[in-house]
């Protein structure tokens, strides 16, 4: 084999070229890429020893998409586009032989080759809606000529990938291999030279109606909740049946570009790269994690019943605990109805229900913990019930036995004092409904030993959640920083702003649901118990804004009670003037002239507001990076990722 390129390989078997991509670890198809591919090409075209070409490779996938560490900089030729007609235009049949992913620019080289041959696992997507972006290098315009309009739509506007087996059925694979692909695809290749390449940008469009296109884009539209992306992705698509492919090709080339300049696209980029780092972390470099099968959940209310259903449906034996007999029924009881709601809407079967169900020890003696690898505790947030457990949760499991918390606002350095070998001690905090919440941040407290923490980290992957580690501070980084968001939430309300005002602000911004609003839906009573807990301690000198506590003093939870920041009249949220009333007679008691706010000025003060937190976090070391903050906020806090979380919005602003 020789060598074309660095991350190009280059040999002749048999008159069949084998073109291997070799550019660890997912062939992204870089510019090098691009050049040794390009090249590669065009001596196979011109090599008489040629009859056929292969392109395959190497490693653990075909090629995963264009780079995507290159979007953001000035396009280096050759560009994908580029190289793709280049493949279309080879005198030489070329087949593209695929396993692992070939997505994005991956699928786009595949589209372009004249067959493609694939291994029965692998995928094909056009994943670039994800990254704010549409497929640049033709996709929206060869893909519906092999698959059809629709199925077309559908794959560039969602980016979900599909399997081969299925391709092969749609006509987007010519050959499923087993054994060797390469081979295979060589094979496929010499059949088919000597005979006209099958160009696939001159296959036509098989027929399909317009209106259901139409219908698919509106819903693509709809659903797409302001990103750009999949509506762009969707029309540019459609595109494909009005315009000759070279306009169709040159126009998706605009898109794309325009689309990879935006801040959405650079929001998205950034939420992709901080998902990948967000799991390197120093402390556990090199630290193997202990084997877990056994879990103990402590506490079955809510938030515990959340967490057994995830370890439960992670494949964990789990034991539930509570203290008494009723507690550990009503416990059962929300176990059971989460998984009644996922028989009734089909994603369970009832025999499945039964054996998860029938599967969980549950118990009111801790004792029966003695064999579990892992105890996550969710009791009542009280540090004095807490510590009462843990010192006797100590005495009852193994030695080497990980206790977790899931305190939300308790310091676990504390609660670690009473535990026995306190270096297995660690924070798990999970975000309600656990079984659905991405988000966990893992507390790395002072005594957490590296293979604790190695351990917390391998549990939630398997848990098939984000982990974002964190050190020991109040509210930990989600709760703190949403303090001081709701805080000059109650500052704006008491300066002039109004609850709708600053809900309907942030929504436009493109939250799914203003502050207040998710306020009234959490309910108001857990703030304002802290607050009340806090009040003997707290600054007379800080400012304080006392607009919420009125609100509960009158019973005002939120939507659990029927009224909070806004009244449910028939369960419909409706702006009420007795909590502009309070507002207003709050600023007054201050002497406060109240002023209007616009719209862009209290998203600026709310993202200034986070990102300023954000850095007082970073500077004391309890998160490792921005972008793990901002992934707290993406998976625990309903930011969309298309905004790219508070901390990359405060950089945006500041420019
Ligand atoms: C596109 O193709 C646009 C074109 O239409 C038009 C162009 C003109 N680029 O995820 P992993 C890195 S847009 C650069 O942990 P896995 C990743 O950062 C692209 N780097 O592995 C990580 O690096 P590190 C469309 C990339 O096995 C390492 O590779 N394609 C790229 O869990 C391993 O990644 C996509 O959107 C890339 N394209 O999952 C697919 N991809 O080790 C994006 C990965 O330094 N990729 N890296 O942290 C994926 O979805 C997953 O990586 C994949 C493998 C499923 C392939």
């Amino acid at each position: 084999m020789s060598e074309a390129s660095p991350v190009v390989t280059w040999e002749i078997r048999d008159r069949v070229a084998l073109i291997g991509i070799d550019h660890p670890p997912v062939n992204a198809a870089s510019q090098a890429v691009r050049a040794g591919l390009l090249a590669a090409i065009e001596r196979a075209g011109g090599d008489p020893a040629v009859d056929a070409v292969v392109i395959f490779g190497h490693g653990r996938t075909f090629v995963a998409g264009a780079d995507i560490r290159e979007f953001g900089k000035p396009p280096a030729s050759p560009i994908l586009f580029e190289v793709c007609l280049a493949i279309e235009d080879c005198p030489k049949p070329v087949v593209a032989a695929v396993h692992g992913t070939a997505l994005g620019g991956g699928c786009e080289l595949a589209l372009a080759a004249h067959a493609r041959v694939a291994a029965k696992d692998a995928k094909f997507g056009q994943p670039e809606v994800n990254l704010g972006i549409v497929p640049g290098g033709g996709g929206t315009q060869r893909l519906p000529r092999l698959v059809g309009m629709l199925r077309a739509i559908e794959m560039n506007a969602t980016g979900k990938p599909i399997g081969a087996v299925e391709a092969a059925g749609l006509g987007l694979v010519d050959s499923l291999a087993d054994g060797d692909l390469v081979a295979a695809a060589a094979r496929h290749a010499r059949g088919l030279a000597g005979l006209p390449p099958r160009k696939t940008r001159d296959v036509a469009i098989p027929a399909f109606d317009r209106a259901d296109a139409e219908a698919a884009i509106a819903g693509v539209e709809r659903r797409a909740r302001g990103q750009i992306s999949p509506g762009e992705a969707a029309r540019m698509t459609l595109k494909a049946a009005d315009l000759p492919f070279m306009e169709g090709q040159a126009a998706e080339r605009e898109v794309f570009l325009r689309l990879v300049a935006s801040d959405q696209a650079a929001a998205l980029r950034h939420v992709f790269f901080a998902e990948r780092e967000v799991a390197k972390v120093a402390k556990t470099e090199g630290v193997a994690a202990r084997p877990i099968s056994r879990v103990g959940v402590v506490g079955a209310g809510t938030m515990g019943a959340g967490i057994a259903v995830a370890f439960v449906e992670a494949g964990y034996a789990v034991t539930v605990i509570e203290t008494t007999d009723a507690a550990l029924d009503a416990g059962r009881g929300r176990i059971d109805g989460t998984w009644a709601r996922s028989v009734a809407s089909g994603r369970l079967g009832e025999a499945d229900k039964a054996a998860r169900l029938d599967g969980i020890r549950f118990s009111t003696d801790l004792g029966v913990l003695a064999d579990a690898d892992l105890v996550v505790e969710a009791v009542f947030d009280d540090a004095e019930v807490k510590r009462g457990l843990f010192a006797r949760l100590s005495a009852v499991v193994g030695p080497d036995c990980v206790l977790a918390t899931n305190t939300s606002y308790l310091d676990p350095n504390d609660l670690a004092t009473v535990v026995v070998n306190p270096g297995r001690f660690v924070g798990l905090h999970f975000f309600s409904p656990a079984n659905v919440m991405r988000l966990v941040e893992v507390v790395d407290c002072a005594a957490t030993s590296p293979e604790t923490l190695a351990t917390a980290l391998a549990v939630t992957k398997k848990l098939r959640k984000l982990a974002v580690v964190t050190g020991v501070c109040e509210g930990f980084v989600g709760n703190r920083i949403w303090a001081v968001f709701r805080r000059e939430c109650e500052f704006m309300l008491e300066d002039g702003a109004l609850p709708h005002e600053i809900d309907a602000a942030m929504e436009s911004f493109g939250l799914a649901m203003g502050p207040f609003a998710v306020f009234d839906l959490s309910g108001l009573d857990i703030a304002w118990s802290l607050r009340k807990r806090k009040a003997a301690t707290r600054d007379p000198n800080e400012r304080y804004v006392a607009i919420a506590d009125r609100l509960c003093e009158m019973g005002r939870f939120g939507r659990k009670t029927g009224a909070g920041w806004y009244a449910y009249p028939d369960g419909k949220k409706t702006v009420d003037r007795q909590v502009i009333a309070i507002v207003e007679e709050e600023s007054a008691k201050k002497g406060i002239a109240r002023r209007p706010f616009s719209p862009s000025e209290i998203v600026d003060r709310l993202v200034a507001v986070m990102g300023r937190e954000g850095e007082a976090i970073l500077a004391e070391g309890i998160a490792a990076r921005a972008s793990d903050i901002d992934l707290v906020f993406v998976n625990g806090y309903g930011w969309p990722p298309r905004l790219g979380g508070p901390m990359f919005q405060a950089a945006l602003r500041r420019g």
